[in-house]
């Protein structure tokens, strides 16, 4: 029975991610911050999940989910899926508690988690798919620190399969645009009316898109890494420049 650490596992990616796992008959550990979340899930998985409220923010914690006991410290495929934007505000109007959550939730969080659990992944000749964004590639207005953080994530997958080289640890850039999930509603601290608004009629990727594609990614042959994996809605798609004519 293979087992999957699954960070942020009480909404949207990760909660998809845990039904998708659990139902295909792997042990399922889920991380997040809400409790009664977390118990929701487990009410309705059973004795495969276990819950553990952990913030990505406390490095001890987050360091305490390498020493779990036997049978869930055997942990396959790491799912780095914790994580959040700060609103798109301009960045001398963004609040600096909320930028400091962004960076230490999707990667001081991330580094320490993956560096904590790596000698058991090594052992176990694992997997880690980290979330990225198409934020870590394309700029938009307001993304600066989102989109910093998830270049990071994409580098630093990119750069940890160099170290992990003849390991067989296999290591993916997951790099999704628009899915309607409760991004947006964390994103602008609540705003339901703007959340609904930007996904409205556009017909915007899902939660459990995303549980397929992790699902298909564990289950590709061992001798086969997918490096890096962009997705979008097909009714998303690039902007041109912005072009100041007084500057
Ligand atoms: P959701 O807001 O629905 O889920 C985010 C999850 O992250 C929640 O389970 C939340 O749990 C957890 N989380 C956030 N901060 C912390 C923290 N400090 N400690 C522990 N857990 C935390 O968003 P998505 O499912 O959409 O996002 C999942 C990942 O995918 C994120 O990394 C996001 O950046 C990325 N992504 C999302 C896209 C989208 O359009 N939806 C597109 C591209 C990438 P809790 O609040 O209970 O702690
Ligand atoms: C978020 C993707 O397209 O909503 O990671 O900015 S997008």
């Amino acid at each position: 029975m293979k087992t999957i650490l699954i960070t942020g596992a009480t909404s949207g990616f990760g909660a998809a991610a845990a039904r998708k796992f659990a139902s295909g008959g792997w042990r399922v550990i889920g991380t997040g911050r809400r409790a009664d979340r977390l118990r929701a899930l487990q009410d309705e998985l059973g004795g495969s999940f276990l819950p553990l409220e952990i913030d990505m923010r406390d490095f001890a914690a987050v360091e305490s989910l390498a020493q779990l006991a036997a049978p869930w410290h055997a942990v396959d495929l790491l799912l780095n899926n914790a994580g959040l934007a700060p609103p798109t505000n301009p960045l001398p109007d963004t609040d600096w508690g909320r930028i400091e959550d962004v960076i230490a939730t999707n990667v001081t969080g991330l580094v320490a988690l993956t560096r904590a659990l790596l000698p058991r992944l090594i052992e176990r000749k694992g997997q880690i798919i980290n979330l990225s964004s198409v934020a870590a590639t394309y700029p938009y207005k307001g993304g600066a620190v989102y989109a910093g953080t998830k270049a990071f994530v994409r580098q630093f997958s990119l750069d940890l399969r160099c170290d992990l080289a003849g390991t067989g640890v296999r290591v993916t850039s997951v790099e999704p645009g628009m899915a309607e999930t409760e991004f947006t509603l964390v994103r602008t601290g609540g705003d339901k009316e703007a959340s609904d608004k930007l996904y409205a009629g556009m017909n915007p990727m899902t939660a459990e898109d995303h549980a397929d594609l992790f699902w298909w990614l564990a289950n590709l042959p061992p001798r086969l890494n997918i490096n890096a994996i962009e997705l979008m809605p097909v009714s998303q798609s690039w902007a041109g420049f912005a072009i100041d004519r007084e500057g």
